[in-house]
C-alpha cells in the first residue's frame, strides 16, 4: 500500500526563531523529503492564538499558552509552513519529538531545542498538527486559499464587496 498525500501545519514557534533555529529545523524536516507548499511570518493575534487553542482552553496553563505562542515571552513572530506528501503528518511528528520536551527523544527537534519553562510551559520550539482532521482545521485558520500553491482543499469564489485590503502605494 502506498501512503496517501497528506498536509501538516507547521510552526516554529516564537522560542524556536528567538534562539536562531529556523535553519536548524528547517534542515530537520527535510529529512522527510516532504514539500514546503506555503510558507510566512505571522504576528500572532490573540484571536488566532485562541482559535489555535481551542481544544486546551480548560488547562491551568492556557493563559501562558496564549501568551507564549503571540510571542510575549520571545521575538513576537511564528513561521508558518504547510508540509505536503506521502505521510506527512507521522513523519513531521516523529522528527518533532513528543510534547514534553524532557520527555522527547533527545535527536528529536523538540528533545534537543525544547525546555520547561519555571511557569510550567513547554517551550517546545515547533507545533506540528497530529491527525488529517486537525491538519485541515488548522492550515485554513492561518492561511487563505492564495497563500498555498496546492489546491488542497474545496474552494469557492466569494464576492466580497466592503473589503478593505491594504495595497502597495
Ligand atoms: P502538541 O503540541 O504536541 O500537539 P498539545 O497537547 O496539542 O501538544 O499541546 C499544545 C501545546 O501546549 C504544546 O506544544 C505545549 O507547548 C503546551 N503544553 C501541552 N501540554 C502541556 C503541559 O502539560 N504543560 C505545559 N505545557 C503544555
Ligand atoms: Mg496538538
Amino acid at each position: 500500500m502506498t501512503e496517501k498525500d497528506e498536509q501538516s501545519l507547521v510552526l516554529i514557534k516564537p522560542d524556536g526563531l528567538k534562539k536562531s533555529l529556523t535553519g536548524n529545523i528547517l534542515t530537520r524536516l527535510s529529512e522527510t523529503k516532504l514539500d514546503i507548499v506555503a510558507a510566512k511570518i505571522v504576528r500572532v493575534s490573540r484571536e488566532l492564538a485562541e482559535k489555535h487553542y481551542c481544544h486546551m482552553k480548560e488547562k491551568p496553563f492556557y493563559e501562558e499558552l496564549i501568551k507564549y505562542i503571540m510571542g510575549e515571552y520571545h521575538k513576537r513572530k511564528v513561521m508558518a509552513m504547510v508540509y505536503c506528501g506521502p505521510g506527512a503528518i507521522a513523519k513531521v511528528r516523529g522528527i518533532c519529538g513528543a510534547t514534553n520536551p524532557e520527555e522527547a527523544d533527545p535527536v528529536s527537534i523538540r528533545g534537543a531545542y525544547g525546555r520547561i519553562t519555571t511557569k510550567g510551559v513547554y517551550e517546545n520550539a515547533i507545533h506540528t498538527s497530529v491527525s488529517a482532521e486537525e491538519a485541515e482545521r488548522e492550515i485554513k485558520l492561518w492561511f487563505e486559499p492564495e497563500e498555498i500553491i496546492l489546491d488542497i482543499y474545496p474552494t469557492k469564489e466569494a464576492k466580497l464587496q466592503s473589503l478593505k485590503k491594504r495595497v502597495w502605494a
